[in-house]
């Protein structure tokens, strides 16, 4: 996969060199480029913002330079933004899938909408909460990404279980020892008993969604919940996907 991201603060991404992102660029499996915005400057203050048409706070960022630089470098454009769509676990797969992304990282204000227009970008948010520019979120979001391409993780199973894959949270782990301040680890798990783990997992997970997610949990597919499920929701007095409380 190819990767340009285009900054004023080109800096901000130096920890892209490092652990798996790292290995993965030195293997060839991924390129990064990252790309300071005022290379794309014709003025000799390198200018990249000017006032709102409109009035109002703050600065927007000008589209000639961005314009120039994505006619140059081409790709899928991501424009991270707290007005974005929300960036999800399927979203991170979707764009996994892809030859080439753009990030294109706002400051101030925000980028003059008619570049997103103009390159069909996508505006996407991390969560509901404001960051002075789209550099962090882009190093969020690759590393989302980047770790479900072929070859990154070492471990294709743990990309199975993990929190998010089934729409669920991950059950609670442990390692040794087994006692730690006191604390012992769940007898289920040194039980030997693979369907018993795999049954206290799966409840650990619907449990732990029904408490600290229930919009994920409201969300699942009943037709994903086995019989035992159920009756662990039920008995937690916890809301049944599919069995909506009536209505009148
Ligand atoms: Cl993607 N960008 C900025 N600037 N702020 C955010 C965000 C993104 N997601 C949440 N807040």
């Amino acid at each position: 996969m190819r990767v340009d991201i285009v900054s004023v603060f080109p800096e901000y991404f130096a920890p892209l060199d490092l652990s798996l992102i790292g290995k993965a660029r030195s293997s060839g499996v991924l390129s990064i480029n990252v790309h300071d915005l005022r290379d794309w400057t014709h003025d000799v203050h390198r200018t990249v913002d000017d006032t709102p048409y409109g009035g109002g706070p703050g600065m927007v960022m000008r589209p000639g330079p961005w314009g120039d630089a994505l006619d140059q470098l081409g790709g899928t454009l991501i424009v991270p933004s707290p007005a974005g769509v929300p960036f999800t676990q399927k979203m991170a797969h979707s764009l996994a899938a892809e030859a080439h992304l753009t990030f294109a990282c706002g400051r101030y204000e925000g980028i003059d909408q008619r570049v997103v227009e103009e390159f069909g970008g996508l505006e996407v948010s991390l969560g509901d909460y404001v960051l002075f520019g789209g550099e962090v979120a882009v190093l969020v979001m690759l590393e989302a990404i980047t770790r479900l391409l072929p070859g990154v993780l070492g471990n294709a199973d743990s990309l199975a279980d993990e929190s998010h894959a089934h729409g669920l949270l991950e059950a609670p782990m442990y390692t040794k020892p087994f006692e730690w301040r006191g604390h012992t680890v769940p007898d289920v798990l040194v039980s030997g008993h693979h369907g018993k783990i795999a049954r206290w997992r799966r409840d650990q997970s619907l449990l732990r969604t029904a408490a600290r997610r229930p919009d994920l949990l409201a969300a699942l597919d009943p037709a994903t919940l086995d019989k035992r499920d159920i009756a662990l929701l039920r008995e937690a007095g916890l809301p049944v996907p599919g069995e909506g409380v009536a209505e009148w």
